[in-house]
């Protein structure tokens, strides 16, 4: 397995619940070190262009309010097939759907407001990763 780089967001909800400790480490205890990370409030604009992909779909309009109605923790995740490990440690995208001891089950409330993202290709997560961070703002990479 190969090591790679994922880009995580911690959403407003999870920051204003005060679970970004419980959040990281959970990453940290599974094999995902976080080797970037920021605090953000995002523009409307950046959230717009973060989703562009979604942009025809019918919850874009509340997805970009929601993730600007408050801070968000933005961070680069590395370890062995981090993107798929960090999306296992997410759960499913509805936490009512989602399994049992991840993070949505046990931090989110909605579809809606569901607590983390985490790209979902080594494509997405090269395009996310650059959305955000600027090379210098990324610890160089050691393997
Ligand atoms: P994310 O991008 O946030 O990691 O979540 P995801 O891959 O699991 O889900 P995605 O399909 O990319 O959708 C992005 C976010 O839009 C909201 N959503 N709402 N009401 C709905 O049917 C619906 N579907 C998606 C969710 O907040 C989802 O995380
Ligand atoms: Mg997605």
């Amino acid at each position: 397995m190969a090591v790679e780089r994922t880009l995580s967001i911690i959403k407003p909800d999870a920051v204003a619940k005060n679970v970004i400790g419980k959040i990281y480490s959970r990453f940290e205890s599974n094999g995902l070190k976080v080797v970037g990370a920021k605090m953000l409030h995002l523009s409307q604009e950046l959230a717009e262009g973060f989703y562009a992909e979604h942009k025809e779909r019918p919850f874009f309009g509340d997805l970009v309010a929601f993730m600007t109605s408050g801070p968000v923790v933005v961070s680069v995740l590395e370890g062995e097939n981090a993107v798929a490990a960090h999306r296992d440690l997410m759960g499913a995208t509805n936490p009512k759907e989602a399994a049992a001891g991840t993070i949505r089950a046990d931090f989110a409330e909605s579809i809606d407001e569901n607590a983390v993202h985490g790209s979902d290709s080594a494509a997405s997560a090269a395009r996310e990763i650059s959305y955000f961070f600027k090379d210098e703002e990324v610890c160089p990479r050691t393997r």
